[in-house]
C-alpha cells in the first residue's frame, strides 16, 4: 500500500514539471519560429498550439488557412454600448483546416482570442487560447475538427466578452449563430437607455409575475424630502419602542422570575410570555400601519 501510494506521489510530482516543460517549450518554439511575432515574451501565451496532430475523423489537413485578428477598443466604436471588439466577428473554415492564427493586441490591456468546445484529448480543457497584453502580437497553430459546428471565440479578461470582445468561428456550415456578437446576433439582454426607475420596476414585477409594485416609488419621488424624513423617523421610534421595551423591561423581568424556577417552568414560562409578547408587537405594527395609511 505505502507502495502504491508513494508511487503516485511521485507521479504527481514528475507529471507537473513535464506540463510547464511544456508550456515554456510552446513559448520557445514560437520565439523560434516568430519571425518577430511574440514582442511581449513575459506577457504572451499560447495554450493548444497544435500544428501536427490531426484531430479524429480528419484524414489529412484540408486546408492550411492563416488569419490575423485585431483586438482593440477601437474596433467597438461601431458597435453603439460596446467597449471592447475584434476587428472580425465571424470566421468560417472547412473541417480539417489547419489555421494559423496572428493575434494583434492594438490597447493598453490584456486580450485573449480563446476558442472553445474543441475536442478535449487534444485541447486542454477544449480550448485554444492566445493571450497578450498589448500593444502586441503572439501568433499560434491548430487544427480544426471535422464536422458542422459553431465555435464560441471570446475574451475571458472580466467583462470583456460582455462588453463587445465576443465572435463566432463556423467549421463547414457551423450549428447556428451564438448570441449577442456584435453587428451579427440580437443582443441576449438588450440595453435600453429611454427606461425611467418606475417603469423598469413595473417590467420586473411584470416578468416576475408579481403583483402591480405599490405606488411607494412615485409618492417618494413627487413628496418634498421634509416628510419623507419624517416617516423614516417615526418608523424608527417605532422599532426603538418595541426594542427597549424588550431590553429593557422584559429582560430583566425574566432575570428575576426565573430565579428559584425548574427547567420545566421557564420553558412554560417562556413559550406563554412570548405567545402575549408576540400578540402586543403584532397589534403595536398594526397601529403603526395604519398611522402610516392616513
Ligand atoms: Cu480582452
Amino acid at each position: 500500500m505505502m507502495k502504491l501510494v508513494s508511487v503516485s506521489v511521485f507521479a504527481a510530482l514528475f507529471s507537473l514539471p513535464t506540463f510547464a516543460v511544456e508550456y515554456q517549450d510552446h513559448d520557445g518554439m514560437l520565439m523560434n519560429h516568430g519571425d518577430g511575432h511574440l514582442m511581449d515574451m513575459a506577457g504572451g501565451m499560447v495554450m493548444g498550439n497544435n500544428p501536427d496532430t490531426l484531430p479524429g475523423g480528419c484524414e489529412k489537413v484540408a486546408e492550411t488557412k492563416e488569419i490575423t485578428v485585431r483586438a482593440g477598443h477601437k474596433y467597438a466604436e461601431k458597435f453603439p454600448g460596446r467597449m471592447f471588439a475584434f476587428d472580425t466577428q465571424e470566421f468560417q473554415f472547412k473541417p480539417c483546416t489547419k489555421l494559423t492564427v496572428h493575434f494583434i493586441n492594438d490597447d493598453n490591456v490584456r486580450h485573449q482570442w480563446m476558442m472553445h468546445g474543441l475536442p478535449k484529448y487534444l485541447y486542454p480543457k477544449g480550448m485554444f487560447h492566445l493571450e497578450v497584453s498589448g500593444p502586441a502580437k503572439i501568433s499560434g497553430t491548430l487544427i480544426l475538427p471535422p464536422g458542422d459546428k459553431t465555435y464560441l471565440v471570446h475574451c475571458d479578461i472580466a467583462q470583456h466578452m460582455e462588453k463587445g470582445m465576443k465572435a463566432q468561428l463556423k467549421v463547414g456550415k457551423g450549428d447556428g449563430d451564438l448570441p449577442s456578437i456584435p453587428n451579427v446576433t440580437a443582443n441576449t439582454v438588450p440595453d435600453d437607455y429611454k427606461i425611467t426607475l418606475p417603469e423598469l420596476l413595473e417590467k420586473a414585477h411584470a416578468e416576475a409575475d408579481l403583483p402591480e409594485p405599490e405606488p411607494v416609488v412615485e409618492s417618494a419621488k413627487k413628496a418634498t424630502p421634509a416628510p419623507v424624513v419624517v416617516e423614516e423617523e417615526s418608523a424608527f421610534s417605532g422599532v426603538t419602542i418595541i426594542g427597549l421595551l424588550l431590553g429593557v423591561v422584559v429582560a430583566p423581568m425574566l432575570a428575576s422570575k426565573f430565579k428559584g424556577m425548574s427547567a420545566g417552568e421557564i420553558v412554560s414560562y417562556i413559550l406563554e410570555l412570548s405567545q402575549s409578547t408576540l400578540k402586543s408587537i403584532f397589534e403595536i405594527a398594526q397601529n403603526l400601519l395604519r398611522k402610516f395609511k392616513k
